[in-house]
């Protein structure tokens, strides 16, 4: 239903400035979704993924609040890289100048920004500071919006920036949209709204080739969870109920992938992977499985070679034999578990469970069917010491698995971290895991970049297996390097 006259709306995912990203995962899904509902609604709306622009990545000095970290920002040998934590930071996607000529070329009426994560909301306001008037004359000011995970959770910061701050899910807020486009008056002070969530919301995928006959989609079936880990702000942005999209619209979705892969291929045998990024899958295993065996269906009716993957990752409690054999036949390549913790107490602490042996045995099961694995621990929560990470890092040493450490990071508004007034009081960039900081006092920044550089030791000797040359030499230079735990390093090497 159309409303209002049409509008041109730039919807933009601003650069990231960090010391990592993840291209391959960067598909800007929330985006894609408030551009199929306003699109519906009869606007002209272009999406401007700005990390995936060229070019696509410049170093950047290490901003002023993260040079703490100086010590440990340094270029290893080359038998050390694979040890590494990390050198230089860089900034991902155009200058923001770039970004702003972008966007004015495409003479919007409105712009809609995204913040996926509150870690990078300084790069988000900078870019809203230079799209605010008087700043851009003959520019015409367009309705600034700005919304997303890292905006829900802290919009305040946004106000004197945008005319709108979205609080959730945005794709009810065009109507407030059109209402005030073009109707502003400056300086406009940015009002807050929090839309309904859509009752139903489409199956967006974002496509890209890597090779000229293997395409690669980013999807994503679920919204909302009901559980509430301590260190998850997934009920803050998208509530405590598990939405799914139906099945009947998840089959006319994936046929009109099938034939856009089918339309932009060149080749007799092509091959078509979907990463899945749901958070909790697994919740919904049934319906899970029927989505799978469609799309497995459907490329082998069109001699698509077909293979999936969840890299959000996958809850293994949830996980059995029977499903991931299941998985196997449908092509999973690749299995990123979710552990949270080893510890028991911990767990309880973070309102999570677990259970080490079915751990154990789905890693047997699934190096029987020669899947490879990605275990994921949390470094860095409260009652985390230095010696319970080694412990949990030769733990998984010993299996067959890789180690995924995700270094603890506070999202405002948690349970743990009500008091907002902080978060306005220091860079938000100090809340990125990369940034090691030591949000819960349990371990220094030495003791989680030691944890962090164990782990990918780890890794690291896992691909060289029989090479103890390799490994001792390794050893040797970790207890050289002064910038880490030595004890941590020590109790690694022995528990080995
Ligand atoms: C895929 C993903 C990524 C991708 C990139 C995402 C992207 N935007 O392209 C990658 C892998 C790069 C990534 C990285 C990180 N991520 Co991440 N990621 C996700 C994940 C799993 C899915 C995102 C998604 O597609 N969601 C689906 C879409 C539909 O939702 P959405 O994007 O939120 O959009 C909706 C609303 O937010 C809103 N909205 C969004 N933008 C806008 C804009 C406007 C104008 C309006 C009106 C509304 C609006 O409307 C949309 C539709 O309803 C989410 C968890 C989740 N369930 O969403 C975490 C999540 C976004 N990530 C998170 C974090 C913290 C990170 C890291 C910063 C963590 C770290 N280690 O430091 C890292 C950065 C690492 C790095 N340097 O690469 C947190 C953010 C928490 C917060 N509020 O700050 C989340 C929510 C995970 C969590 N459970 O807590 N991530
Ligand atoms: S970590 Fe996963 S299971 Fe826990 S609340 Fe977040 S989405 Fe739900």
């Amino acid at each position: 239903m159309i409303t209002s006259a049409s509008l041109t709306i730039v919807l933009v995912q601003p650069p990231v400035e960090d010391f990592y990203f993840t291209p391959h995962r960067s598909s800007a899904l929330g985006l894609q979704s408030l551009a199929d509902a306003w699109t519906k609604r009869g606007h002209h709306c272009h999406i401007l993924n700005f990390p995936l622009e060229k070019p696509k990545k410049k170093r950047l000095p290490l901003p002023e609040k993260l040079k703490y970290l100086n010590p440990w920002l340094k270029k290893h040998s080359k038998e050390m890289t694979g040890t590494a934590f990390f050198s230089r930071y860089f900034r991902f996607g155009p200058s923001l100048e770039d970004c702003l000529e972008r966007i004015k070329v495409l003479k919007p009426q409105v712009v809609a920004i995204s913040c996926f994560a509150w870690s990078y909301a300084q790069t988000t306001r900078k870019l809203l500071e230079l799209l605010r008037p008087p700043l851009n004359p003959p520019f015409d000011p367009p309705l600034l919006v700005v919304g997303g995970p890292g905006v829900t959770v802290m919009p305040e910061y946004f106000t004197s920036f945008a005319d709108l701050v979205i609080k959730g899910e945005g794709e009810n807020v065009i109507g407030a949209i059109e209402k005030r486009a073009g109707r502003i008056s400056y300086p406009s002070c940015g009002e807050i709204v929090c839309p309904d969530p859509p009752g139903t919301f489409p199956l967006v995928w974002d496509i890209s080739t890597g090779r000229k006959n293997r395409f690669t989609a980013v999807t994503m079936l679920t919204r909302g969870c009901p559980k509430m880990c301590s260190f998850c702000s997934n009920h803050l942005i998208f509530g405590k109920t598990l939405r799914k999209i139906a099945l009947p619209e998840v089959y006319s979705g994936l046929d009109l992938l099938v034939d856009q892969v089918l339309r932009r291929s060149q080749y007799l045998e092509t091959k078509l992977h979907l990463n899945f990024e749901d958070d909790n899958i697994l919740f919904q295993k049934n319906y899970f499985l029927a989505i799978l065996k469609y799309i497995k269906e459907k490329c082998d009716q069109n001699r698509i070679d077909f293979s999936f993957s969840a890299e959000n990752g996958m809850d293994y409690l949830l996980l059995n034999h029977e499903t991931l054999a299941a998985f196997k036949e449908l092509n999973l390549t690749q299995l990123n578990l979710s552990l949270a913790s080893m510890d028991q107490q911990q767990l309880e602490r973070e309102k999570r469970t677990g259970n080490i042996k079915k751990l154990e045995s789905l890693l047997e099961y699934s190096e029987k069917l020669a899947i490879p694995v990605i275990t994921y621990f949390i470094c860095g929560l409260k009652k985390d010491t230095p010696r319970k990470m080694v412990e949990t890092i030769s733990y998984l040493h010993g299996l067959k698995t890789r180690i995924g450490i995700s270094l603890y990071y506070p999202v405002p508004g948690l349970a743990d971290w009500l008091d907002k007034e902080l978060f306005l009081k220091i860079p938000s960039y100090l809340c990125c895991g990369s940034s090691a900081y030591p949000w819960n006092g349990s371990l220094t920044s030495k003791e989680l970049i030691t944890a962090f550089r164990l782990a990918r030791t780890s890794n690291y000797i896992k691909n060289c297996p029989g090479d103890n040359t390799k490994v001792r030499e390794i050893k040797i230079n970790l207890l050289k390097d002064e910038t880490l735990e030595r004890s941590m390093v020590e109790l690694f090497f022995r528990r080995k």
